[in-house]
């Protein structure tokens, strides 16, 4: 292996990276450190494995084409079609879909092709807001989901529960013509099927983005949109463990006719991804989600979802206690959202904070925040870096402990300026890489290989 020519050509260029560009090859390798040496609790990502990102230093990047395998435009695709086709294979497999897409460069993209596919400018659109735990592309005025549509947004309670009363009251009132589910910053679990039950009832299509659970979902740990939805999105780099892209899956819905078209949803969806927003799709990437599928089908991986899921719960409970607002009191999922203005703190604060000493999370508006979305009065904590990490609940509470001992020690000067003692600081930072080094990334060092 180590002298094939796939080796040898990932050797050759990360020496050369090292000899020739030390300027970029040093800020590779001090990424390399800062994620091995920081508690990441961002909930929107994970950590690829090796052998996912080595699939998108591969000669596949080359290939330039266009269509589906099979159905290129361009010559030169035997072994790139039989990729994508295990690609394909792989998704149906790990969602139990009866049709997967995995060109989409996002889930943004993956959730373009949906929209602009089945609805025409002006057409209703509803989503959840941003502000309330939503994602851009679920008709943000700040997105072109939110402009090219009229968009109308659905929230939570005062708790942070979403309000399927009001999702029932606003479709009644505007009959959008495509309903989203799925959040950004949602820590319960997610009812698809009432969901579904209402999208029918005004006749709309109902997309599930299932972005930050696709983990806990293909584990059976939260139920499936899969054959309750028309169309279900993902991103493959959160819980997924992936590389950047998304995907399209459909199971039952893959064989509704389209009003007013001949074609069924997944022909629509098909020809959505390419031509109607992409072209060429990133097959290196395509490649890279089919080895994180592959993953995903190991028993190992049920054991990583419980060990999530587990570990949100014990960190939700050690908050709790410690005195922290858990939104909803808890978590079914990866995530944990806390209100931290009863600290006296924003979340801009609480974030810069936790950096200072290593840990990473990030800020969150929260039901009724009185402050934007660059303040916040919110923290969104999750736990799929952890579960990587092999953590377990008691290392988890650990890590509740510290994040604790920070936000109590931290002095909010305003909303965006603050003082932490140094002695703090330093014991906090030293206390978060010894953690870090008793449960290391599963990686491999650049110099191991140069
Ligand atoms: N959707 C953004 C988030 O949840 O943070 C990025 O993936």
């Amino acid at each position: 292996m180590s002298s094939s020519p796939l080796a040898t050509y990932a050797q050759l260029g990360l020496r050369q990276l090292h000899d020739q560009d030390p300027e970029l090859y040093d800020l590779l390798e001090r990424e390399h450190r800062r994620q091995s040496e920081t508690l990441a609790m961002i909930a929107a990502s994970s950590v690829a494995p090796a052998s996912v990102t080595a699939c998108e230093g591969t000669v596949l990047g080359n290939v330039t084409t266009e269509g589906y395998p099979g159905a290129r435009f361009h010559a030169g695709c035997e072994v790139v079609d039989e990729v994508e086709r295990l690609a394909v294979r792989r998704a149906k497999a790990a969602f139990g879909a009866r049709y997967a897409n995995v060109q989409p460069h996002s889930g943004s993209t993956a959730n373009q092709a949906v929209m602009f596919s089945l609805l025409r400018p002006g057409d209703v659109l509803l989503g959840m807001e941003l502000s309330a735990g939503g994602h851009l592309t679920h008709g943000s005025r700040a997105s072109v989901s939110g402009n090219y549509f009229t968009s109308i947004g659905y929230g939570t309670d005062a708790s942070g529960w979403i309000d399927m009363d009001e999702v029932e009251r606003l479709s009644k009132e505007h009959r959008p013509r495509l309903i989203v589910c799925g959040a950004s910053a949602y820590p319960r679990e997610i009812d698809f099927v009432r969901f579904r039950a209402i999208a029918d009832e005004v006749g709309a299509f109902l997309l599930a983005d299932i972005s930050h659970i696709s983990g806990l979902v293909a584990a059976g740990l939260h139920p499936s949109p899969v054959d309750v939805a028309h169309v279900t999105t993902t991103s493959t780099y959160k819980q997924l463990y992936g590389p950047r892209g998304g995907l399209i899956l459909m199971g039952r819905g893959a064989d509704t006719p389209v009003p007013g078209s001949r074609r069924t949803l997944a022909e629509t969806l098909q020809s959505a991804v390419f031509p109607y927003v992409q072209g060429t799709p990133q097959l290196q990437a395509v490649a890279a989600k089919s080895r994180a599928l592959a993953l995903v089908a190991q028993p190992a991986f049920q054991e990583l979802a419980r060990r999530i899921v587990s570990g949100a719960t014990a960190l939700a409970a050690a908050l709790s206690a410690a005195g922290y607002h858990v939104l909803t009191g808890g978590t079914d999922n990866h995530m944990v959202l806390i209100d931290v203005s009863r600290k006296g703190l924003t979340g801009l604060v609480a974030e810069q904070a936790l950096e200072s000493c290593g840990i990473i999370v990030n800020k969150n508006k929260i039901p009724d925040d009185p402050h934007g979305p660059r303040v916040t009065s919110g923290l969104r904590l999750g736990t799929n870096h952890l579960a990587a990490r092999g953590m377990d609940t008691d290392a988890v509470r650990e890590c509740a402990a510290l994040v604790d001992r920070v936000l109590s020690s931290v002095r909010a000067t305003d909303t965006r300026t603050w003082h932490l003692d140094e002695p703090i600081r330093s014991q906090a930072r030293a206390d978060v890489t010894s953690l870090c080094a008793r449960y290391p990334l599963p990686d491999l060092p650049l110099e191991a290989i140069v």
